[in-house]
């Protein structure tokens, strides 16, 4: 028997035995290597598509018990050919969706153990109950569903259209993610649900266990945007805010982390790159962000995604109006393991 029969032979084997051999140059056999591995690619998806879709799910598919929620998912096109539905995320921890939610629907009501959240990007009047309490869903707000709590979404005015983001991806990889349908299929508005005023902002009774939802609206997000203008901002991501977690003062979730962040006209960022993921949703305005090199243009609606470790800048193409990216990232999760990591570019 040649060598190289006996080398398979043993493979098979050990293979038989549930092992496998570790003693070629660990580089080489496609294990490790000295910058992060990432089968991520960058994507941007644009309104139109993403629009015209939802109208058109509009139309074909209804809700009252056919549908949990009508929602599109962006899938990275690098994790596209992964088998299970549940792994084709946004990101390999995040999901981006798109929603629709028409006047006179219900979206029944559920809970999960990954955290949500709800971007209001189209339309108004409708709203979330989440826990039992009905919060108002306008343009810009930012809602946050905790794991856990109880939430569906109900709609007597115009058709709205929200992001959602989810940490599922992660969780269904840590294989600890887990779902139930509310008893009943809508969760009631209790009789004495409190104004969505609330839940936003920072000042918060001190008798309340708050894990209820926690609400940032618009008016006062841009106004924190306005008031920084004149500042110098970041010089990767210009004026960027970061939605704190009132409860505790933390990133927005353990494992993920929703930003806001103003490119003033003309403003060019400079390069850099870290081992967390972005995506992003252009609010207002337009621009362009360079990823490792490639120009990917966007303009109010779009999303884009900007995987761990490539090189970006962002730029905003008007010389007269701001641009508005709100994102989610999962940097969150990579601190609390003590994994991040960033670097800034050349001439940065
Ligand atoms: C979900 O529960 C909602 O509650 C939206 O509106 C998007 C994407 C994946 C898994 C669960 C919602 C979702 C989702």
């Amino acid at each position: 028997m040649s060598d190289q029969n006996a080398v398979q032979e043993f493979d098979e084997q050990l293979g038989t035995r549930g092992l496998e051999g570790l003693w070629f140059n660990i580089t080489e056999a496609d294990i490790v290597g000295k910058e992060p591995r990432t089968t991520l690619m960058p994507h941007i998806w644009k309104w139109t598509d993403l629009y015209q879709s939802l109208l058109r799910a509009g139309d074909i598919h209804g809700l009252g018990g056919q549908a949990e929620r009508r929602v599109l998912c962006l899938v990275n096109p690098g994790l596209r050919d992964l088998k299970m539905k549940r792994q084709r995320g946004t990101t390999h921890t995040m999901q981006m969706t798109v929603q629709l939610l028409k006047p006179g629907e219900l979206a029944r009501s559920h809970r999960h153990n990954f955290g949500a959240f709800r971007f209001i990007i189209k339309g108004r009047g409708a709203y979330t109950v989440v826990e039992g309490e009905k919060i108002v869903m306008e343009e810009g707000d930012l809602i946050l569903t905790p794991p856990m709590t109880w939430h569906g979404h109900g709609n007597d005015a115009e058709t709205l259209v929200w992001i959602d983001g989810l940490d599922n991806i992660l969780l269904n990889s840590l294989q600890v993610i887990s779902w139930e349908p509310y008893p009943g299929d809508f969760q009631p508005i209790k009789e004495s649900f409190k104004s969505t005023a609330h839940w936003a902002g920072m000042a918060r009774p001190v008798w309340e266990k708050a894990v209820g939802p926690l609400a940032y609206k618009w008016g006062e997000t841009y106004q924190t945007l306005k008031h920084l203008e004149a500042s110098d901002g970041s010089p990767f991501d210009g004026v960027a805010l970061e939605y704190v977690n009132p409860v505790d003062g933390g990133h927005t979730f353990p494992t993920m982390s929703c930003g806001i962040q103003m490119l003033r006209p003309g403003e060019a960022t400079q390069t850099h790159r870290h081992n967390s993921s972005t995506v992003y949703h252009a609010f207002r305005g337009s621009g362009v962000t360079v990823i490792d090199g490639k120009r990917y243009e966007w303009e109010k609606g779009d999303c884009f995604v900007v995987p761990l470790w490539s090189w970006h800048s962002h730029q905003n193409r008007s010389r007269n109006e701001e641009a508005i990216l709100f994102s989610m990232n999962d940097r969150p999760m990579l601190e609390a393991l003590k994994l991040y990591r960033e670097e800034p570019g050349e001439g940065a």
